[in-house]
């Protein structure tokens, strides 16, 4: 037997908006790790537990391809990867264990000030500059608009400017990105925060055992700061 499939496996986000506050839940929880900038593997000292630090778009699909065992990734994420994956017909089950406190954020269609908007079907025929293709056109597709996507994987919000797209569908938390680039926002379309998810495979007792442990912590360590 392979003693590393003892250890639980965590992924996170290597470095970004959800990095910081992925480690200190885990560190409030319990967990002891030191972090060495250049690693993607880290050991903890006081428990079986390694984590995983890559970019946060690997990680729902890490999860559901049993890989890692958990993973803390934003809902919006987590959904596009799985909206994807079943289009592939690729593995896009998870089991969700715990809405974390943090992360949170909207995923927005927003037009240019200028234009004028009376509603969702103003959108059709045109072309959308989004990083999210799958939850964009699930969003259209219900309400029978027919757009184009243009897949960005960056700067999306000068996409009108740049005569690239009519529209955004882009993240915003507090609105200041699309203020700055002459855009309003008008259609929410998925709000989402972090999430702690789960390989969809039952796991080894040991594991299972770390896992009992720590979802209690986190409700603790989430109920003391709300
Ligand atoms: O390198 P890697 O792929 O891991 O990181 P990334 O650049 O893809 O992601 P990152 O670190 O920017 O965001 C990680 C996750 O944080 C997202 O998937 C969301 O779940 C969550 N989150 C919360 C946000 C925001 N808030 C947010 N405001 N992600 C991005 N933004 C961006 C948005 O795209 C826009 O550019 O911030 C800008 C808008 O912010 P406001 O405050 O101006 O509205
Ligand atoms: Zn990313």
């Amino acid at each position: 037997v392979d003693k590393n499939s003892q250890r639980l496996t965590i992924a996170i986000q290597k470095s970004g908006r959800l990095s910081k506050e992925s480690i200190s839940l885990l560190q409030a929880c319990g967990f002891k790790f030191s972090l060495h900038e250049a690693r993607l593997l880290a050991h903890s000292s006081n428990q079986p537990v390694d984590l995983l630090r890559v970019r946060d778009d690997d990680i729902p699909g890490l999860v559901m391809d049993g890989v890692v065992d958990l993973g803390l990734v934003g809902e919006n994420v987590l959904e596009e990867v799985r909206l994807e994956r079943k289009a592939t017909q690729l593995a896009c089950e998870v089991q969700r264990l715990r809405a974390l406190d943090f992360g949170q954020c909207r995923l927005s269609i927003a037009v240019p000030k200028e234009e004028a908007y009376n509603g969702i079907q103003d959108l059709d025929g045109k072309r959308i500059a989004t990083t999210y293709p799958y939850l964009l056109q699930n969003y259209l597709q219900q309400r029978g608009v027919a757009a184009n996507n243009a897949i960005l994987t960056g700067s999306v919000e000068v996409a009108p400017r740049a005569g690239l797209a009519d529209a955004v569908c882009d993240l915003v938390s507090t609105g200041a990105t699309l203020e700055a680039n002459g855009l309003v926002e008008k259609e929410v379309i998925f709000r989402s925060q972090a999430q702690l998810i789960q390989r969809p495979e039952p796991l080894s007792a040991a594991k299972q055992a770390i896992i009992d442990q720590l979802l209690p912590r986190i409700d603790g360590v989430q109920m003391a700061r709300e």
